[in-house]
């Protein structure tokens, strides 16, 4: 029997009792509205192989294999493997491979002029400590703000890259580095909900457009600090078979990254985008 349950008190929601392999449209729905009104829904205990999985996601949006290049599955290019080859052949931990999605709360996909609507993971292997992903609600960072932010940031928008300001991009090909930055707004209207949302990512973030440097530095530190607000984080400890997916357009994540390097966490990942539909829904 489907059970549905929420999570955080903010963000998350877990279903359970379901087989996503043989789910219909009827099945499907409640699970679909369940994600869009708590922003991480994880589904517990599938047996899935790399084909079920793409065609479950496939459900969600289009699938679009990610930037990375050096971590897509050799065979699957749409589905991007976390966690394997966290060894360098002189046998170094590499850590961009290891803190992947730990240095700090983000959005997957800012620096992409259409971001990606959702992430989904599912997990293969799971170390026996540590290693969990935590989320926090971007609505809930938006209605956080102060009237002044609030009235400062309409219609403002934010230039974004892959690496931001720190310019990271050991997990880019050499050819993919260094791409020219991407505009969002940085009060973002739900293309589905209808909902406004801080849109905001500190480490892909360059500036904010039409502010001084020193006062885009001032907003970009100030914003940081309502991104989590208090109570607000759902922690996901993982269990192998779980699906969990995240919607970008709303919400944060950060890896915790804390597990022992010498135990395998392994998962499978997807980034999907709006279909032409969804995107164009709200402008
Ligand atoms: O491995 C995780 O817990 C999440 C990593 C991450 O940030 C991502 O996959 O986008
Ligand atoms: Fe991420």
């Amino acid at each position: 029997m489907t059970q549905i349950r929420r999570m955080g008190p903010q963000i998350g929601v877990e279903v359970s009792g379901v087989d996503v392999r043989t789910l219909d449209d009827d099945g499907f729905a409640p699970i679909y509205q369940a994600w869009l009104d708590h922003n991480v829904l994880v589904v517990k205990d599938q047996d899935l192989t790399i084909d079920d999985f793409l065609h479950y996601s496939r459900r969600f949006g289009r699938i679009e294999p990610h930037p990375s290049k050096s971590t897509r599955h050799p065979d699957f290019p749409e589905i991007t493997l976390l966690g394997v080859n966290k060894f360098d052949a002189d046998g170094k931990l590499n850590q961009a491979i290891y803190r992947r999605g730990a240095e700090g709360w983000h959005t997957d996909g800012a620096y992409d002029a259409k971001p990606f609507k959702a992430t989904q993971l599912y997990a293969i292997a799971i170390p026996s400590t540590g290693g969990d992903t935590l989320f926090a609600s971007g609505y809930a960072a938006y209605e956080a703000l102060p009237q002044r932010l609030k009235q400062r940031l309409e219609g403002v928008v934010g230039a974004f890259t892959y690496g931001g300001r720190t310019k990271a991009q050991a997990l880019l090909n050499p050819e993919d580095r260094n791409v020219p930055p991407v505009y969002h707004p940085i009060v973002r209207t739900h293309s589905e909900t209808g909902r406004k949302s801080l849109y905001f990512d500190p480490g892909k973030i360059l500036s904010i457009e039409g502010a001084e440097p020193k006062e885009s530095d001032d907003l970009i530190e100030e914003l940081t600090g309502f991104m989590i607000q208090p109570d607000g984080e759902y922690r996901h400890r993982w269990q192998a078979g779980d699906i969990v997916i995240w919607d970008n357009r709303c919400s944060y994540h950060r890896a915790a990254g804390d597990y022992p390097p010498d135990e395998d966490r392994i998962h499978w990942r997807v980034s999907i985008k709006e279909t032409q539909a969804q995107g164009q829904a709200r402008a």
